[in-house]
Formats: C-alpha cells, structure tokens, sequence
C-alpha cells in the first residue's frame, strides 16, 4: 500500500474523491512549514515556498496500487502537470513515508490559496 497526502480536490466531499473509492482515509494532516497552495482555475496546485510558516492541510489515504496508477494519470504526471514526491508531514504522521502531488508548472500570476483549499 502507499500512503498519499492529499490537500485538493481529492479530499473527501471534493469534485475528484470518488478517485478514492474503496481505498483507507487514515486520517486528517498537515505539512511542515514549507509549502503553499495556489488557485490554479478551479482546482489547485502545492508548490515549495521556502518562506512559508504554515504548510499545508490535508488528508492521508492509503491507496492500493491500481488506485495510484489511475491517480497518476488525473493529475498528469506524465505531462509533467504534478509530480508524485515525497513530502514531509507533522505529527501524527511525521515518521511516515508519505507521497503528495506537488505542482511542476509556475504560478506565477496565480492566487495564493494558502494552507487549505
Ligand atoms: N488533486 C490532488 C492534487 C491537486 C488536486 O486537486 C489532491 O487533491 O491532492
């Protein structure tokens, strides 16, 4: 299984968590300091800020690996839309190896979101 940190419209109640269907909600989380999320029209996209002092909130999913290659190609890893990285998490999840889509493309011009979509 592989554990997915998700802060966008994957989340439960979102427009894409059916994406999540039949996979285990382990619980609600937050990134370390060090990441922001920007409007990208609609949906949004996290990106590294080094001068960031609230992370990110979201949920974590562990998902089977049918889930994970059907999640890849919504978020457009191929096309280099979102990579799939590992990400740092605070507690309750700090010690675990935990997967986000963090956003490859610029943001320039871009509302800033913030910690949570
Ligand atoms: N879907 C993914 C990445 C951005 C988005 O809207 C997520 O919910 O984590």
């Amino acid at each position: 299984m592989n554990l997915i940190f998700v802060y966008g419209t994957l989340k439960r109640g979102c427009s894409n968590h059916a994406f999540l269907a039949g996979q285990a909600f382990l619980g609600e989380a937050r990134t370390v300091p060090g990441f922001r999320l920007f409007d990208l029209d609609g949906f949004p996209g996290m990106v590294p800020r080094a001068d960031d002092r609230d992370g990110v909130s979201g949920e974590i999913w562990s998902v089977d690996p049918e889930c994970l290659a059907r999640l890849d190609i919504l978020e457009g890893t191929a096309e280099g839309l979102y990579r799939r990285k590992p990400v740092p998490l605070l507690a309750p999840f700090a010690e675990r190896s935990v997967e986000s889509y963090l956003y490859l493309r610029g943001v320039e011009g871009r509302s800033e979101v913030g910690s949570v979509w």
